[in-house]
């Protein structure tokens, strides 16, 4: 099926100068991307993108992390891209990751590892409103 999902490079892959490796690897991976942002989030945007982990002990931690600095957030489209990204990702704990996923080739830490990739049909639809409005909406 072909999806939309929602990709953020996090602060310490923007600083630290790879943006055009993570890009790369979607685009040679065959997806389209729909919509690119360099932006820094407002704490309150934040918030709502990190919204299920409301109450968690590291939730003050991860909003104030990600809104420290620029981040890039993107829009890609493809087959099953939605699961695709997240193996591509890898697991939240870079320590965890498997080899050649983004996680465990630039991962730093289980806070700091470099990209978010939405979890589900429900969280893409939610994250791409969320950042980028319209482009929710598979029919635009
Ligand atoms: P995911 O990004 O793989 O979906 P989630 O469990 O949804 O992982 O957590 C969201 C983000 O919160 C992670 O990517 C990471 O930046 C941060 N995080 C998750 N667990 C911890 C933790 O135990 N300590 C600190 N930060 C965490
Ligand atoms: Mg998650």
């Amino acid at each position: 099926m072909i999806e939309r999902t929602f990709l953020m490079i996090k602060p310490e892959g923007v600083e630290r100068g790879l943006i055009g490796e993570i890009i790369g690897r979607f685009e040679r991976k065959g997806f389209k991307i729909l919509a690119l942002n360099l932006t820094r989030l407002s704490r309150e945007q934040a918030e709502r993108q990190y919204e299920e982990h409301r109450g968690k002990d590291f939730f003050n931690d991860l909003v104030s992390y990600i809104s420290s600095a620029p981040v890039v957030t993107f829009v890609i489209e493809g087959e099953n891209a939605i699961a695709t990204a997240r193996e591509m990702a890898g697991a939240t704990d870079p320590r965890q990751a498997r080899p050649g996923t983004i996680r465990a080739d630039y991962g730093i830490d289980v806070q700091r590892n470099v990209i978010h990739a939405s979890d589900s049909e429900d969280s893409a639809r939610r994250e791409i409103a969320l950042h980028f409005g319209d482009l929710a909406n598979e029919d635009e």
